[in-house]
């Protein structure tokens, strides 16, 4: 997978990609970086990329010129339609269902404003997808795209060996995780509960399930409400009748 992103602060993003699990996934092949820098592309004499806001107001907005022609730059070497994800409070708010679907594309383009924002026109032009991180404002769009290269990046097939599994992740199954224990056995006096020494798997398992479902009704009731809705507790069997009558009687009463 390919992501290609529009900053101002180009190594702010590659710093950020090139460590951990996300460096060995480029080791490896399976995702490639390039930063492309918004300035290189000015025709300012003086190299500028902001100005100031029609009608007035605080800050500085960038310029839709120097951001168009860095992305026009990119337009020619990745397929036509290639999503173009705008990084804005203003956006839908990410979240573990959107990296999954991202992950599927071949390519994806990031924009990262900076200053109080960017000349409107631009965004028209060419972003395809507004996201959000949060409801809070940053300084620049670099950290959620970071955010965003880093959560789709370990869904894509290979970028997580078989022990960091994204199987059991928190949302994977629309629930947070379970509390998990490693050694020593007891530390601080705290031990860790005794039916996961049990070595029975089923009995683990539930106990893992009941851990999640009880961790996300307290702290995330909007997901356990959604979670609930999916999984139906199963209603309690109910006694076979006796046959009675016609056929289709009974039929309606199981309705
Ligand atoms: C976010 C956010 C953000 C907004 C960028 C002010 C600079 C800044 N981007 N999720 N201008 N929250 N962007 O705060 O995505």
């Amino acid at each position: 997978m390919y992501f290609h992103v529009l900053t101002l602060f180009p190594d702010m993003i590659t710093q950020g990609v090139h460590t951990s699990i996300l460096a060995r996934a480029m080791e490896r092949g399976l995702i490639s970086l390039e930063a492309v820098n918004i300035r290189d592309y000015t025709l300012n004499k003086h190299g500028r990329v902001d100005d100031y806001p029609y009608g007035g107001g605080a800050g500085m907005l960038m310029q839709a010129q120097p951001i168009y022609d860095a992305w026009a730059s990119i337009r020619d070497r990745v397929p036509e339609g290639t999503r173009v994800l705008h990084m804005t409070p203003q956006g839908r708010t990410f979240d573990q269902k959107m990296a999954q679907e991202l992950a599927q594309e071949e390519h994806l383009i990031l924009l990262c404003g900076h200053y109080e924002g960017i000349d409107e026109r631009v965004l028209e032009e060419i972003v395809t997808d507004e996201i959000s991180v949060g409801d809070y404002v940053l300084t620049g769009g670099e950290l959620p795209a970071m955010i965003v290269i880093d959560a789709v990046s370990r869904m894509i097939p290979g970028v997580l060996s078989n022990t960091e599994s994204p199987e059991t992740d928190s949302f994977m199954n629309g629930l947070l995780e379970y509390p998990q224990y490693s050694r020593p056995e007891e530390w601080h006096g705290k031990k860790v509960p005794p039916i996961l020494l049990s070595g029975d798997h089923a009995k683990v398992d539930a106990w893992r399930l009941e851990q999640s479902l009880e961790r996300t009704r307290q702290r995330r009731p909007e997901l356990y409400e959604a979670y609930m809705l999916e999984h139906p507790p199963k209603p309690p069997k109910r006694r076979r009748r006796r046959h009675t009558g016609s056929g289709a009687e009974e039929a309606r009463e199981d309705v």
